[in-house]
């Protein structure tokens, strides 16, 4: 079969020949079901029976991969896609640097493989449960086609990491497959395994957070991941990173256009100063510093989610060969990293300083600073909307010691500036950096749903351009309750 077309004769649409592979193919039907009930109990609410115009995987060329459709949610055909394997790829960094890379599971790497397979799993099905209700309040068709995209391909995403578990792990692995079915975002007994991930999403304004923020995580984490020794994982990430990148220019521009509509509105009612948020909020927009505290609370939460800046578990499984660095294979270095050491920022006397730690142990912190660079180009552009438009109002991230419940930072209180406050401020302040509950009602009165086509809420602006090229007033959802 050809690797770069998508099998979809089998019940489970492939690129991994499973009609060959009965023992994996009837482990993943017996999944199916359980699957389904998850998605009907805990995907979208309502709209199920709606036709969204909904991209789907052929092919994983990267020069055209995917067709456009009508499709029922339910119907989505939610494949298995792995890159193209690389002729004699190595691996890529740790101990076992140059060493053919692994087509099977090294046993004494099983455990720590699993446990990495399991976390990315675990995050796509949780994102789909925190979203689950935002379809009722979409701003336009035009966004709530691309919340159910984000969604459908989450849902894939979970598809991916539950065949490398039932492939390669055995009787443990399909376990592990059905407890990324049972877990549930935010459950007092039974919660999604990463922070992040058990926070609601109350709005669409944290939903462009989310798809921002979080998702970019998971472009940091699906990269390292794609360098892995491991090549049917490798290979698995390196797909699943052409699906995430539009979920990150959901959040990019979602947040340019809710910037961008501020500023309109702020501008035709004669508004000098973007702090004036009661005059703001009558105009039925969402004021800049609103936004600020939202960007804050998505920004630290995020950050969370690459652990401790020092871990033994990231230097493990950089060591064993399984989780690199961000474009690790571009890195001018030695790819070992047994004498290198990495500037970590650390608390020294009460103060926030850098401090050189061995390169190996402060690979988490790495990458969160890869991260903070990738997030920073929000900014520019969101910026530039609020510069052109005339205000000198700036959005900037916050200092990465503010708000933190992981790592070094998370018994200390700090602003935004990252300076460094006593529980008795930070209490009194917290409602000026972080969204509040007027805020979020504030938010909540504006989330509105809007199912003319071509029509959007007055808080939002339009998208420049429409996807695959619709025209404006084109009809992405027929909606059918
Ligand atoms: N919450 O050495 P440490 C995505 C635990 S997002 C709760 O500090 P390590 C997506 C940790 O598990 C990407 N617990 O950190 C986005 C460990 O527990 P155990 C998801 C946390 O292990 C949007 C202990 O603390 N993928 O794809 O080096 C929508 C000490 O750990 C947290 C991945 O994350 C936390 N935030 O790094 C949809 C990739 N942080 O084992 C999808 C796989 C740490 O001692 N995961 N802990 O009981 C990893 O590479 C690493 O496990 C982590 C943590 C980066 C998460």
């Amino acid at each position: 079969m050809n690797i770069m077309n998508v099998d979809y004769s089998t019940k489970i649409p492939n690129n991994v020949n499973l009609s060959e592979d009965r023992q994996v193919l009837k482990a993943l039907e017996g999944w199916h079901p359980g699957y389904i009930d998850w998605w009907n109990d805990m995907g979208p609410d309502g709209f199920q029976q709606s036709l969204v115009y909904l991209r789907t995987a052929y092919s994983v060329d990267p020069r055209g991969w995917a067709k456009f459709d009508y499709v029922k949610m339910p119907d989505y055909r939610w494949g298995i896609l792995l890159a193209p394997q690389e002729e004699n790829r190595v691996i890529p960094f740790g101990e076992n640097y140059g060493k053919p890379a692994w087509q099977e599971v090294p046993g004494e790497h099983r455990a720590t493989l699993r446990r990495l397979i399991v976390i990315q799993g675990d995050t796509e099905p949780a994102s789909v449960e925190q979203q689950r209700h935002l379809g009722k309040t979409a701003p336009s068709l035009y966004d709530l086609r691309n919340l159910f995209q984000v969604n459908v391909e989450e849902g894939r995403h979970l598809w991916a990491m539950v065949y490398l578990l039932q492939k390669y792990f055995g009787r443990d692995g399909r376990e592990e497959a059905d407890e990324l079915l049972r877990r549930r975002s935010g459950d007092a007994d039974s919660p999604r395994m990463l922070g992040a991930f058990n926070e609601a999403t109350p709005d669409w304004l944290s939903f462009f957070m989310f798809t921002y923020f979080t998702d970019r995580d998971g472009k940091m984490q699906l990269h390292s991941l794609a360098q892995s020794g491991f090549d049917p994982l490798s290979r698995t990430c390196r797909f699943m990173l052409t699906e995430e990148a539009h979920h990150m220019f959901v959040g990019e521009t979602g947040i340019s256009r809710v910037v961008q509509r501020t500023c309109e509105a702020m501008r035709a009612a004669g508004i000098s100063d973007p702090a004036d948020i009661a005059k703001v909020r009558a105009l039925g927009v969402i004021d800049l510093p609103t936004i600020q505290k939202k960007l804050n609370l998505h920004y630290s939460l995020s950050l969370d989610l690459f652990g401790s800046e020092v871990s033994t578990n990231a230097a493990n499984a950089f060591n064993a060969g399984i989780k690199g660095r961000y474009r690790e294979t571009q890195i001018e270095d030695d790819h070992r990293l047994q004498n290198s050491t990495y500037p970590v920022l650390k608390l020294v006397n009460g103060e926030i300083k850098r401090v050189d730690e061995p390169a190996l142990t402060a690979l988490n912190m790495r990458l969160r600073d890869d991260y903070t660079q990738d997030c920073a180009k929000g900014m520019l552009r969101w910026n530039k909307i609020i510069s052109l438009a005339g205000y000198a109002f700036r959005l900037t991230l916050p200092n990465v010691a503010f708000h933190r419940q992981i790592g070094e930072f998370k018994d200390i209180n700090a602003t935004p500036e990252g300076v460094l406050i006593d529980d008795a401020t930070w209490n009194k302040r917290k409602v000026d950096w972080l969204p509040s509950a007027q805020d979020g009602d504030f938010i909540a009165s504006l989330m509105k749903p809007v199912t003319d086509a071509g029509v959007y809420a007055n808080w939002i602006s339009p998208p420049k351009v429409g996807i695959d090229n619709k025209p404006g007033d084109f009809e992405y959802v027929k909606i059918e309750t």
